[in-house]
């Protein structure tokens, strides 16, 4: 049986929608940040960040969203979420989720933690300005990397789509814009898949009204 621990409107909507796409049962269980449940014992056991997502799949544990997404896409080969192993796709569907993580989401998390998540002395206004333009850089290589594709790799929908996708919604959070006419109508179709809507449903759901 799988178990995700997450939260209403973090990372871990990347994990529900993965399962969502994969068509898996699954449980979550709701870890409440905001009431400090992310640092109680039972939880700092399965994950020592006290962070979410966090996978348990029958006894094994695994963290980091990006590893935990690419692991379900593995784990359900019949859903094709992910390109076969060894092949040249696979490097490219490789590529596209380490630029998701390491060139996409690393300026936006810097906003974050500059605006909100560092303890007030460790932040630094001043490095917000950077990190936007970090973002413009990285939009623009994604949008020549996708060019007139409909999706990421190979004309394939797959989990390099959902992290891209959920890193652009944060951008969209974050007010900052997507300039590229491409980039618009990818992010678009992928927001509008069934599964995200479902994910979205079951976080809600698990969290509670108003989470
Ligand atoms: N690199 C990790 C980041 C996980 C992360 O920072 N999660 C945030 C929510 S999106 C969190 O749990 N924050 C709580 C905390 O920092 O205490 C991943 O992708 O899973």
């Amino acid at each position: 049986m799988l178990t995700v621990y997450g939260y209403a409107s973090t990372r871990s909507i990347r994990v529900v929608w993965t399962l969502e796409e994969a068509g898996a049962e699954y449980q979550y269980v709701p870890i409440n940040l905001r009431a400090g449940v992310g640092s109680q014992p039972d939880y700092l056991a399965l994950n020592m960040s006290g962070k979410v997502p966090t996978l348990v799949d029958s006894g094994f544990v695994l963290t980091e969203s990006a590893a935990i997404c690419t692991y379900i896409a593995d784990r359900f080969p019949e859903a094709r979420l992910a390109p076969a192993a060894g092949t040249q796709e696979r490097a490219s569907y490789n590529q596209w989720c380490y630029f998701a993580m390491s060139e996409l989401e690393q300026p936006l998390w810097t906003i974050a933690k500059h605006r909100f998540a560092l303890p007030k002395p460790f932040r630094v206004p001043s490095v917000l300005e950077t990190a936007r333009w970090e973002f413009a850089v990285a939009a623009e290589v994604l949008a020549a990397g996708l060019g007139s594709h409909t999706f990421i790799v190979d004309e394939q929908f797959s989990v390099a789509d959902i992290l891209i996708a959920h890193t652009l919604a944060w951008a969209r959070a974050c007010e900052l814009p997507l300039e590229h006419e491409n980039l618009k109508a990818y992010a678009a179709r992928l927001w509008d898949r069934p599964a995200l809507a479902s994910a979205r449903q079951r976080e809600q759901a698990e969290n509670g009204a108003g989470s």
